[in-house]
């Protein structure tokens, strides 16, 4: 990068004729893994940035509005939570907040690609640190493939996922889906990275059609992002027993650990879907 004025914008959306420009100072990493290509730059207005394949990963000014999100809502509904996965999360800020419940014994992670936890180890310390906990293990491998050798264990899996191209596109079918109920705990809670209701309504739609065969309480919940398509993006909460709302618990980690976007009246907010969302949904979550 030389000294003019640069800005970056978005691959995944120019295509659809839609881009956030950022502007950027300086680029600080690049590199080319077996499986992406990762970048991390520095910009004005929000920080380091973390890219995978031209699309963004992560700012520091809002990484926290995704990663408490991701985390706290299965974690103060399944409050007794021991055992927890993370599929793709290589940044490790969904790890770190984990860490931040006590009744969590053990966390797996099982990112496709060692480069990406390199690169984070390197420009977001202040997040990949929470790889070195003595409570966490790493598995460099293809998610899909690890969670078929896995039945009846965990209490939670979050899928931190990118989009579904390039790696990650597996991670948005059916059979995934299934392989996570049979890893699953007999009251266990599946999260994943859902895209936003705004630009991403044909991927919402193809989630609900099967999710809604496979658990018992499929919803849709999400939290607000400025530097994502649309400032908007949800994940899907696939539970076998806990409803999100009639079982939510403001456990002490949620309490004290002064959280910044995430509140007991944001947690229940969030799965208050406008009406044009919920048609690509399975329902209207159930309030009672
Ligand atoms: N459209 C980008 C979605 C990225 C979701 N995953 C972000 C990883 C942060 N831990």
């Amino acid at each position: 990068m030389n000294n003019k004025e640069i800005w970056i914008e978005e691959k995944l959306e120019i295509k659809n004729g839609r881009a956030l420009k950022i502007k950027i100072s300086k680029s600080l990493e690049e590199i080319k893994s077996k499986f992406q290509e990762i970048e991390v730059v520095e910009s004005e207005p929000f920080g380091k940035i973390l890219l995978i394949d031209g699309v963004i990963m992560l700012t520091e000014a809002d990484e926290f509005c995704y990663h408490e999100m991701i985390t706290h809502v299965p974690l103060c509904v399944h409050t007794k939570a021991q055992r927890v996965l993370v599929i793709g999360g290589g940044d490790g800020g969904t790890v770190r907040e984990i860490l931040k419940h006590d009744n969590v014994k053990e966390v797996d992670v099982c990112e496709i690609d060692e480069k990406v936890i390199e690169i984070s180890r390197r420009h977001f310390p202040y997040l990949a640190d929470s790889f070195d906990d003595p409570k966490v293990t790493i598995y460099c491998e293809d998610g899909n493939k690890f969670i078929k050798t896995h039945k009846d264990e965990y209490d939670i899996i979050i899928v931190d996922s990118s989009d579904p191209i390039g790696p990650a596109e597996v991670l948005f079918r059916r059979e995934f889906y299934e392989a996570m109920y049979q890893a699953l705990k007999d009251d266990g809670i599946v999260i994943t990275q859902a895209e936003s209701f705004f630009y991403h309504q044909e991927i919402i739609k193809s989630l609900f059609s099967f999710i809604k065969e496979i658990y018992a309480i499929p919803e849709y919940y999400y939290t607000l992002v400025p530097t994502y398509p649309s400032g908007v993006i949800g994940f899907t909460f696939c539970s076998k027993r806990y409803h999100p709302i009639n079982d939510f618990n403001e456990t002490e980690a949620f309490k004290l650990t002064n959280l910044r976007y995430c509140n007991k009246d944001v947690h229940r907010a969030s799965f208050a879907l406008p009406t044009f969302a919920q048609a690509y949904t399975y329902q209207p979550c159930k309030f009672y």
